[in-house]
């Protein structure tokens, strides 16, 4: 028999490196789309799955809806990737992070409680949780500090994984995802801004970037590898929580400094703090400036995985490291304005 599996937040990043992966192995696959007025397959179209994923209609703001649909599909395992994801918008909408975000976790978990508590359950955990961190690197070990109404959400879902693991015997994991980027990233993301802004900039048609803290440092990992440690966690054992990461960090700086050179452009960084901003060396002009209205009121300024765990119980381990992952976001976003 075909193995069933269930995918909120197909849409997402996520979702469609899952998805794929997901059919590659022989799954059925049904992703979980909300209602929007506008049709929002794109990286589902880019990666040609359209036809392959039985796409369901499916809000996690909606228990009703939840249990409907997974009594129709019955799936053996339940992938929750969605999420109001983006850190800064959370500042601004705290409320309806946490509808989505933190009880969205609790409604998918209670829909399993009541449609088949066998069901087995994915929650997509964020190294956000580890925030202000208070040791390097974090493994699964380390205090939590979250530092944004988006990381205190996401901890909330976590928490609460593990809590129905524990009173009703239900088969959740929590992955604590370090950042993971690709080409099909969301543009608002820092990593694939950088690299679709400097593709715009070598084809003349935009003259510089703006952006908000380059000295924040984050372990970039690909999504596409991230995918696979997820499904491995619901084929062990025992259900149990690990963090996936690269265990290097890199500044926001160093990425914008990559990005530009895989395009022939040196950055030479002049002024500072808020004031701050990087001109091409052979051409003395601007390409890009700090602008504070990018800063967050609270910053989680490092974070760095420990991802032995996940190596030594799954076999899981990242091959593609920081200047590989520039290398293939900036060459797509180069190949998409040709
Ligand atoms: P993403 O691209 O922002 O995708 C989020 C998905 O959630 C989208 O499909 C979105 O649908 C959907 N969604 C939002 N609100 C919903 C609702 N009320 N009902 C149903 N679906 C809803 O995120 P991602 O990068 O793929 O990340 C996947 C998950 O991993 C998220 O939970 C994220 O918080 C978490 N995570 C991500 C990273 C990372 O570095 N990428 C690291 C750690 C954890 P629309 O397309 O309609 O907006
Ligand atoms: O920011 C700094 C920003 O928005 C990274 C989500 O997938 O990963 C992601 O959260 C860093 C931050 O990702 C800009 O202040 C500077 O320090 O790309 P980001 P994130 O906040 O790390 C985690 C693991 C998740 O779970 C989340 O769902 O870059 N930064 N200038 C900027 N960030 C953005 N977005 N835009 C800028 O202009």
């Amino acid at each position: 028999m075909k193995k069933k599996a269930f995918i909120t937040g197909i849409t997402g990043q996520d979702g469609a490196y899952l998805a794929k992966f997901l059919l590659e192995k022989g799954y059925t696959v049904y992703g979980g789309y909300r209602r929007t007025s506008s049709p929002n397959f794109w990286r589902l179209e880019e990666f040609d799955l359209m036809k392959d994923v039985e796409l369901m209609e499916v809000d996690i703001l909606d228990t009703g809806n939840l249990i409907r649909t997974f009594s129709k599909s019955e799936p053996d395992e339940v992938y929750n990737l969605a999420a109001q994801s983006f850190v800064a918008v959370s500042f601004e909408k705290p409320v309806l992070t946490g509808e989505i975000t933190a009880i969205g976790a609790t409604r998918v978990l209670e829909a399993i409680r009541i449609v088949n508590p066998k069901i087995k359950f994915y929650q997509a955990s964020s190294s956000e949780m580890f925030g202000k961190a208070q040791e390097m690197p974090q493994t699964e070990k380390t205090p939590f500090y979250p530092r944004s109404p988006y990381a205190v959400s996401k901890l909330y879902g976590h928490w609460l994984t593990i809590n129905y693991r524990e009173s009703f015997n239900i088969f959740g994991c929590s992955g604590i995802l370090f950042n993971h980027e690709s080409p099909i990233r969301g543009i608002e993301f820092v990593t694939r801004k950088i690299t679709d802004s400097v593709a715009r900039i070598r084809k003349g048609t935009q003259e510089y970037f703006e952006i908000g803290n380059i000295d924040a440092k984050r372990d970039w990992g690909y999504a596409k590898e991230f995918v696979e440690g997820m499904w491995l966690m619901l084929q062990q054992q025992n259900p149990e929580d690990y963090v996936l990461a690269t265990n290097e960090a890199h500044s926001v700086r160093e990425f914008i400094e990559h990005a530009f050179g895989h395009v022939g452009v040196t950055i030479q960084w002049k002024g500072k703090g808020p004031e701050e901003y990087g001109v091409d060396a052979a051409t003395s002009k601007t390409r890009v400036k700090v602008n504070p209205k990018f800063f967050r009121p609270t910053e989680v300024e490092v974070l760095l995985g420990n991802y032995e765990k996940a190596t030594r119980e799954l076999g899981w381990k990242p091959r593609v490291k920081f200047k590989e992952l520039v290398e293939i976001m900036q060459q797509r976003d180069i190949e998409r304005l040709s």
